[in-house]
Formats: C-alpha cells, sequence, structure tokens
C-alpha cells in the first residue's frame, strides 16, 4: 500500500497539461552540462548537503580566510572570478548555470564573465538577500532564495505531519467503534458525499459499519447521478434512528444546521470536519473546521494524501467533484488548498465516470421526447426553447446543456411535466444577462426558482399554471414560457 507522489511534479505537470501556457521552444536544445558556482565554501557545502544532480559541475570561489578548506567534490575556480577562471570551464551555448551568493557584486562579476563567453546560455541566480533592483541585466536569467525552496518543502511536509496527526487521531477515536453514522446535511450535495467516502476509506470501513446517512433524501438530480455513478448509497434515518449508531462523524456539516433546538443526540458528537463558519453550542471531540477552504473534499484529501492511502479512480473521482462543485469549478470561495488538492486528485481521477457523473446517460424515453420536442424546435431571437411533455426530472437539465449547443441559440431552455409541476432548466453562453435573475422574474408569484449567472432552474405547480394561463398542453406551455422568457431577456434589462 501506499502510493508516494511528488506534489510538485503532479503540479507543474496538470498545469502545464491544462493551460498550455509554456511553449517549448527549447526542446532542440542539445544536452549541455550545468555549471554551478558557489560563493564561498558554506554556500558550497549546502550544495554538497543536497548533492549534485546529474550533468553538474560544482565550482566555487574561496572567500579570503577559506583558502584552505575544500568542499567536497568542487573544484575550485582557478583565480576567482576572472575571465581565464570561466574560459578554463570550456562554456557552450548548451550549458546552464547557477550562481550562488548572498553578495551583489560577486553576482554581477559571475554574470559578467558568463556572457562573456557564451552570451546566450541561461543563468539561474540562488540567492535569498540580493535584491531583484540588484539583479544585472540578462535575457535569460531566474533568480530564486535556495534556502527559502528547502524552507518552503519543509513547511509543506509539517502541513503534511498536521494532517498526519489528524488521521492518526480520528483513527484511534473510532477504531474501537462498531457502527459509525457519516451523518451529511439534509439534501445532501457531491462535497458531502465526495467528503463522506473519503472519511470512511480513511478509516477502512465498509458501507455495513460506517453508512452515510442524512435526515433528508438526495433531490437534486445531478448529485442522484453522482450516487449512481458511484455506485454509492446515502442512507435517509431520522434522529432517533442515530442510536443505532455508537459513533457519530459530521462531514461538510455542523450540529446547528438541524436547527436551533439541536436534537441532544447531536450536541455531543465524535467528529466534526467542515469548512462552513464555525458554530457553538454543540461538543466534538475531534474538531477541524477550515473556513478558508472552499471545499471539505479539500481538507479529506489532504488527510488521504498526509496518510499516503492508496487513493482509487472512484473516490478521487468524487473529491474532485465535490471540489469542483462546491467552488464552481475553482471559481468563486476557492483557496490555494482547494487549486492543490484538485491538481493532486485530477492525477488519480477517472475523466469517463466523471462524464458519467456530469453528463448522466438520457434514458431511451427521454430520448423519444426530446426527438419530438426537437421536431418543432427553431429559435427565436436567440432562445432555443424545448418542451419535453412528461419526463423524469434528471433529463430537464441534460436536455438544456443540448439545446445550447444549437447554432444561434444564447439561451436554452428546456421545460417538462415532473409530477404535479412544470420545471424548467435554463443555461446561456455567459456573456448575457444572468439566468437566475430571469428565471426568477418568469416564475414570481407562481413559483420558485433560481440559480447563478449562466444556470438556473424554475418549478411553477400546474396547477397555478392553470389557474393563470387556462390550460397546461405543450403548445400553451411552449407560447407562454417563450412569450415571458423574450420578455425578461430583451425588454426588461
Ligand atoms: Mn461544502
Amino acid at each position: 500500500m501506499g502510493v508516494k507522489i511528488h506534489a510538485k511534479a503532479i503540479l507543474s505537470n496538470f498545469f502545464l497539461d491544462s493551460t498550455q501556457a509554456f511553449e517549448r521552444k527549447d526542446v532542440n536544445r542539445a544536452v549541455g552540462k550545468r555549471i554551478i558556482i558557489c560563493d564561498g565554501a558554506d554556500a558550497a557545502r549546502l550544495w554538497g548537503r543536497i548533492g549534485a544532480g546529474e550533468r553538474e559541475e560544482l565550482t566555487w570561489v574561496p572567500r579570503d580566510e577559506e583558502a584552505r578548506a575544500r568542499p567536497p567534490g568542487f573544484r575550485i575556480l582557478q583565480g576567482g572570478l576572472c575571465a581565464e577562471a570561466f574560459q578554463k570551464l570550456d562554456p557552450t551555448e548548451d550549458d546552464e548555470f547557477a550562481i550562488v551568493t548572498e553578495d551583489g557584486p560577486f553576482l554581477r562579476a559571475a554574470v559578467q564573465n558568463i556572457a562573456k563567453q557564451t552570451p546566450e546560455a541561461p543563468i539561474l541566480v540562488l540567492s535569498d538577500r540580493v535584491g531583484d533592483d540588484e539583479l544585472p541585466n540578462h535575457p535569460s536569467l531566474r533568480r530564486t532564495g535556495l534556502r527559502s525552496l528547502i524552507r518552503d518543502d519543509v513547511d509543506e511536509e509539517f502541513t503534511h505531519l498536521a494532517n498526519l496527526h489528524r488521521v492518526v487521531a480520528f483513527r484511534k477515536l473510532l477504531e474501537p467503534r462498531e457502527r459509525i453514522a457519516i451523518l451529511l446535511q439534509p439534501d445532501p450535495d457531491p462535497d458531502g458525499i465526495g467528503g463522506g467516502l473519503a472519511a470512511r476509506a480513511i478509516l477502512g470501513r465498509k458501507r455495513s459499519t460506517a453508512p452515510l446517512v442524512s435526515f433528508g433524501e438526495v433531490t437534486r438530480p445531478e448529485n442522484r447521478a453522482m450516487l449512481r455513478a458511484l455506485g454509492a448509497e446515502v442512507r435517509k434515518i431520522s434522529v432517533e434512528e442515530l442510536n443505532e449508531f455508537d459513533a457519530l462523524v459530521l462531514i461538510d456539516v455542523q450540529p446547528t444546521v438541524f436547527g436551533t433546538n439541536i436534537p441532544d443526540r447531536l450536541r455531543s458528537v465524535d467528529v466534526v470536519i467542515d469548512h462552513h463558519p464555525e458554530q457553538s453550542g454543540y461538543d466534538a471531540v475531534l474538531r477541524d473546521i477550515r473556513t478558508s477552504y472552499g471545499a471539505t473534499s479539500t481538507i479529506l484529501t489532504e488527510y488521504l494524501r498526509a496518510a499516503e492511502l492508496e487513493l482509487h479512480a472512484k473516490l478521487a473521482t468524487a473529491l474532485l467533484y465535490g471540489i469542483k462543485s462546491d467552488t464552481q469549478l475553482l471559481g468563486r470561495e476557492t483557496s490555494r488548498h482547494d487549486m492543490h488538492a484538485f491538481a493532486f486528485l485530477h492525477a488519480f481521477h477517472s475523466p469517463a465516470l466523471l462524464r458519467r457523473i456530469e453528463q448522466p446517460a438520457l434514458p431511451q424515453a427521454a430520448l423519444r421526447a426530446l426527438g419530438r420536442a426537437l421536431a418543432q424546435s427553431k429559435i427565436e431571437q436567440g432562445i432555443h426553447l424545448l418542451v419535453l411533455g412528461r419526463v423524469s426530472d434528471e433529463t430537464i437539465p441534460q436536455v438544456a446543456d443540448l439545446a445550447l449547443l444549437a447554432e444561434g441559440a444564447e439561451w436554452a431552455i428546456a421545460a417538462g411535466i415532473v409530477k404535479n409541476d412544470l420545471v424548467f432548466s435554463v443555461r446561456n453562453v455567459g456573456y448575457v444577462r444572468a439566468a437566475g435573475d430571469i428565471v426568477k422574474s418568469i416564475v414570481e408569484g407562481m413559483g420558485v426558482g433560481g440559480g447563478h449567472r449562466s444556470m438556473a432552474k424554475g418549478m411553477i405547480p400546474l396547477r397555478a399554471f392553470r389557474a393563470t394561463h387556462g390550460r397546461t398542453d405543450q403548445q400553451t406551455i411552449r407560447r407562454v414560457l417563450l412569450n415571458a422568457f423574450v420578455k425578461a431577456i430583451h425588454e426588461s434589462s
């Protein structure tokens, strides 16, 4: 067990892949040597302790009193920073240089001599003290601090250590318990589900001894699709049923969410892991609340990393989707922790599984309804409206996504009848008015609705629709919705 991953490699690969920010123009450079120039014995010894990399030639320039010191592995620059000494290094334009110094004049002299021999060779300056304004002019020079590089890595390791410490306490507390309830918020969302599954994996439990439970059902179609795709389950239980369990772990939620009158059983719980603002009025043996985090899944991802647990594609995908959905794809309220966790998970997740969660398969009945709706589809004033008839509610957002693909569509609306309600999903191309505002104005007085900039959902009870418009056949629905959207989008801005 245990896959050790170098986080920085993953991060840089991820960002290279996804941004393609760097054109690799230098791929045709021949591989040269790396010439390291250390100012004094201390710098040389530090480099020696880090260990020489491949193709590295270690050189040093003694300070006055150091003439007799001989850092192992280093060759002395005869005569110091002078042209002859650099000539003897036999540098070519394919070589790279590093200069390790805290001294401005030393740095400038070294850069000058390198540039005289090989004007094109790039130079890495490793200095924590030389200021940016003291850096000599050179087309390919980059500066960073050797000590601060090591410092950053040490600090990062301490962060992993703190997470490991929490994992150890978490396991120790719950190891002797027989049945553990992993309690999510009512109507659990992807962040809670992903975090809950991770908590169970960290405890080494199965569904039978550590089920995900909630006082409410998972109602949103996309969240139900997530559970289906993952083969996961959230059991709806009552507060009384909590007595079946001898441990209570709250993920992405705190007891205060269950009302001002917290049920007795929830006044004292075992574990709370959450990123919502910290509340008082309850006790928890272990409490890990990180309000600067965009997702609870990020906290659990850090646990998994610190514990060096083998990360399966399914769990990685659940956590990735949890972070993605809570931060709206690393948009609002995203911390660097979320970015790092996302990049880390990205290396392990299953793109096919993620696609299945985000674009669930269309049932055949939905396809037929879509076919009929498409046969009458036209785009009027940039609005593409598809009226589906009676469908399952998860079909509607998927059809709205599809409808936005039509040429000329700036807005897509898919409407259908689910049980006793007219339900519609709205999408737009993003540079127009906010979908949530439009939907709110349309359902006003009749139903409920809301959403974000580019996606929204509305619901009008059929009875209310009939009371206002007389009928609920597809023609009427189509006419009423189209008029309402044209008016809301084009006339009242
Ligand atoms: Mn959350």
